[in-house]
């Protein structure tokens, strides 16, 4: 496979000022006429994209060229000797009811789809398919009227007739430039619901859901978050809608969660869809969260594009940054509607946006830690690629946003909107880079700082690995002072470990929020040596180079630290804490986010403990009492008392362990569990009682938490054996009024009391879910990841009627779930379960390389492990590396596995 690098970028010789698309639509064969207006930018020949085409024709200014004067190759189309100005006319024919990729154009449920994103658009018709040729658009759709009465496109609808034999056509036509990755077009017979609003500066604008027909009715929670993006990116970045129409459409069969195309967003259903009783406050808070970051899109990566692929995150990371801000500001603003008010709303509000960063946080550690000490660290921007698609990355993506997210913690909210709004004024309209964010950022930070810059700060984008930063702490009680030293490194990973000595990774800018705490827990006010600001009980130190010192004075004891508050950068924390001094955070920290930090590292040093088989187990009683203390504590909201009550995850902990053991790890976690149940069984009764959420469902984020620390409060009982709490999850499961109730239910009952009330529960799941796609979908995955679920069990759900591989969405509910989600029984020692993942994995690659790829990802990290899993592991990656005819996508993947 061919590697492409960042340095090797070229401009294209061409710009293509307009594109004219006419599409005769039919699901067996499309015919595709692209016209194209191209002037020369710098000399070279024309080469075009395309990939399972025909090519029926190309004429160049109305005159049909000769096949021997363009040169046709498996996946470019090469025309030389063009002068300065030429019209192009290329006339393709493409499969779109055959293409089982979902990239290009493709046929869900009998309605036509386009995905483009990275490289789609060379399946639709020969174009130079890369960001940096940005083009203006008007695309004529054709197609029978009875099969497809809806034509969409992007922009504004211009014209639409009747045509002979039932067909008709619309004409579309876009204002804006744009790459060709955000063409789109969709047909077919839909439903949906639309509000006309009025912009900041007084437009009126339509918003559209549309969906297949008989599922409008779930649309009102999408389409109120529609509103509520709009509304947010006009308040808090002062950006407005620049379209008329806005779109959005819901499709069956996607690759991934959605899709900014410009004004016609398209969308995996499961991100538009919902209704109380089909889904949970998770799916409810995904969807505001998918559509806000697609709605955001039209700005950071729209507007302003990428220069190339290696640059993705300069609208990946910058927009899912913007993506957890609005999460985050729209859980506060719910909390409004809740009858809370003065002090116990602003608390409430700032426990929510705590709550929010945990999550964020618990994934970022769960998905991007793990890639980024594995084989396929990367940087954020990465310098090279064998397949794009490869690198739509939880490092790209979230650890992006933490980059940005750092930068905004550096210039501060009113410091960072100013970065923005130079950002848009110097590239409005263009395809850039993450320099060329990063300078924007940089010229406001210099007026800030005029002695600092951001050089430091650059390596973000050029190194992997996550930074570990080794905190010291001297105390001088004589002079009153608490010297605090942060020492940063990174060891290399992924490719870099090749380099051995030769690499040199230099230090990155990293600001670093602390606190002191005195012995009985309370905020010491903090006091910078050389500084002349007010004393605070935060402050944020930055660190720019391998190590640094700063000291804190009038300290009056020999203080607790409090590291990394808000988790105010990607990096490991190094500190010899005690377990009182975690107990003691736990107990009193001011910052919730650190505050939960303390009470999980206090539960990964029991767990790891038991799991490493030590030969004297910890003593679990002062984890419990730790516990029993949060569950005592009145002040705190429930939302977060879940996230601190909750164990550290599987995937976290196993971070910890060398070589990881799974089954040694679920048993520690199970052990634990267990006692935490047993022993606090009166608070989780309790905790029941306390949190009902009688009435109307509303997944704001008190209703939510509740429901949170309710459902883990029943599943710890029920892991504790408590058997009245059987027949509080019987009940619940059959009262609930509400998803996410008789979800949690469900899985307690399953995880931790199977049998025939278990088994006869699961029935009617199936039962009600026989027309919900969806909800059949949380059929399967609650029993992928079911602790009685081995690969046996998995290969029967194989087979049932309602599983289908060829959808994304089921695949990744049974087989992904399983591979990743259940390493109880997917790392069985026998190695059954990666002989199914690797079945799966080539089964997948025959109609789906995308979706397959993300699936072989699964046993990247398999040098890590206890060598009988090794061992099979290797074998079944060797299986896969080959096999004949194997993609693009999935060699890369395999082959840095096993380099
Ligand atoms: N920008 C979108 C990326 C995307 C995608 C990429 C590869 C294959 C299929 C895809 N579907 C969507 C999603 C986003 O980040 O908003
Ligand atoms: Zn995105």
């Amino acid at each position: 496979p061919v590697t492409i690098r960042r340095q090797d970028y070229q401009p294209y010789p061409f710009a293509v000022d307009t594109v004219a698309l006419a599409f005769d639509l039919q699901p067996a064969l499309t015919t595709v006429t692209a016209e194209l207006e191209v002037v020369r930018q710098h000399p070279g020949d024309l080469v075009l994209d395309g990939e399972d085409l025909e090519l029926v024709s190309v004429a160049v200014d109305g005159q049909p060229l000769a096949s021997h004067a363009y040169q046709l190759a498996p996946t470019t189309l090469t025309i030389p000797g063009l002068g300065e100005r030429a019209r192009l006319t290329l006339v393709s024919r493409c499969r779109p009811a055959e293409n089982a990729t979902l990239m290009g154009l493709y046929v869900s449920n009998g309605v036509f789809f386009t995905q483009c994103e990275a490289e789609g658009f060379r399946r639709i018709t020969w174009f130079p398919d890369r960001p940096d040729v940005m083009s203006r658009y008007t695309v004529t759709l054709r197609a029978p009227k009875a099969d497809f009465p809806q034509l969409l496109s992007n922009g504004n609808l211009i014209a639409q007739r009747e045509l002979a034999d039932g067909r008709h056509e619309a004409v579309w036509e876009d204002p804006f430039r744009k790459p060709c990755y955000l063409f789109a077009l969709v047909a077919g017979k839909l439903a949906w619901t639309e509000k006309r609003v009025r912009t900041r500066s007084g437009r009126d604008v339509l918003l559209q859901v549309y969906t297949d027909p008989g599922n409008e009715g779930k649309t009102e929670w999408a389409l109120a978050s529609l509103e509520r993006s709009l509304r947010w990116d006009e308040t808090r970045f002062d950006l407005e809608l620049d379209l008329d129409r806005f779109m959005i459409v819901a499709a069956r069969d996607f690759n991934m969660g959605a899709m900014e195309n410009k004004g016609l967003n398209i969308f995996n259903a499961a991100y538009v869809l919902a209704d109380p009783d089909s889904a949970t406050d998770a799916n409810y808070s995904a969807i505001e969260a998918v559509i806000g970051h697609e709605y955001f899109h039209n700005w950071t990566g729209n507007r302003v594009t990428c220069r190339d692929w290696f640059q993705l995150s300069l609208k990946e990371g910058l927009t899912v940054f913007r993506d957890q801000e609005f999460t985050a500001d729209m859980m506060a603003a719910a909390l409004a509607d809740t009858g809370l008010t003065g002090d116990a709303l602003a608390k409430a509000q700032a426990s929510a946006r705590t709550v929010k960063r945990i999550d964020d946080v618990i994934a970022l550690r769960a998905a991007q830690f793990p890639e980024d000490a594995g084989p396929m660290a990367h940087p954020i921007r990465p310098e090279s690629y064998q397949e794009i698609g490869n690198f739509y990355t939880a490092t790209v993506y979230e650890k992006g946003a933490e980059v940005i997210r750092m930068q905004h913690t550096l210039l501060g909210e009113a410091g960072f909107q100013r970065g923005m709004a130079e950002y848009f004024r110097r590239h409005d309209g263009q395809a850039v880079t993450c320099d060329d964010f990063v300078d924007a950022m940089e010229s406001v930070y210099r007026a800030q700082h005029p002695e600092r810059d951001l050089t430091a700060f650059r390596r973000w984008y050029r190194q992997a690995g996550t930074p570990r930063v080794r905190v010291t702490l001297a105390y001088d009680a004589q002079a009153r002072t608490c010297t605090v030293t942060l020492a940063q490194h990174c060891a290399p990973v992924g490719v870099e470990r090749l380099a051995g000595d030769s690499l040199h990774k230099a230090p990155v800018h990293i600001p670093f929020k602390i606190g002191l705490l005195d012995a009985q827990g309370h905020p010491l006010p903090l006091r910078l040596s050389g500084s002349d600001a007010a004393a605070s009980d935060t402050v944020v130190l930055e660190l720019t180079e391998a190590s640094q010192h700063w000291v804190f004075t009038d300290v009056p004891g020999h203080p607790v630290p409090s590291l990394l508050r808000d988790f105010s950068a990607p990096v490991i924390v190094e500190y010899d804490y005690t377990d009182r001094d975690l107990a003691l955070l736990l107990a009193h920290d001011t910052n919730a986010y650190a505050r939960r930090e303390a009470g999980q590292e206090l539960a990964a040093r029991h767990i790891l403990a038991h799991a490493s088989g030590a030969t004297t187990p910890p003593d679990d009683a002062q984890l419990v009492q730790a516990w029993r203390a949060v569950l005592d504590d009145p002040q705190v909201d429930p939302g977060w008392r879940a996230r601190a009550l909750n164990l550290p995850a599987e995937k976290v902990l196993a971070e910890r362990m060398s070589p990881i053991d799974p089954g040694a790890l679920a048993q520690a976690r199970d052990l634990v569990r267990a006692r935490l149940g047993r022993d606090l069984a009166g608070q989780w009764r309790a905790a029941i009682d306390d949190n009902q959420t009688p009435g109307a469902y509303s997944p704001d984020p008190l209703s939510a938490g509740r429901r949170d620390l309710k459902n883990l409060a029943l599943s710890y009982l029920l892991a504790g054996g408590d058997a009245p709490a059987r027949e509080l999850a019987e009940l619940q499961y059959r009262d609930a009024g509400n998803m996410t109730d008789r979800l949690a239910a469900l899985a307690a009952l399953v995880n931790h009391a199977p049998g025939a009330a278990a088994d006869a529960a699961l029935a009617d799941f199936y039962q009600r879910s026989r027309r919900d796609p969806l909800m059949l979908d949380k059929w399967f995955a609650l029993q992928a990841t079911a602790r009685t679920t081995d690969a046996g069990q998995v290969r029967k759900l194989l087979a049932h009627s309602d599983f289908t591989l060829r959808n994304p969405n089921r695949a990744r509910a049974l087989v992904f779930q399983f591979c990743l989600n259940n390493p109880r029984h997917f790392h069985a020692a026998d190695g059954a379960g990666y002989r199914f993942w690797a079945e799966q994995v080539l089964a997948l690659d025959a109609f789906n390389p995308e979706i397959a790829a993300r699936l072989a990802r699964g046993l990247e990290q398999w040098t890590r492990y206890a060598p009988v899993l090794r061992d099979a592991m290797h074998a079944a990656l060797e299986r896969v590396r080959s096999q004949a005819g194997l993609s693009r996508n999935v060699t890369e993947i395999v082959s840095k596995a096993l380099e």
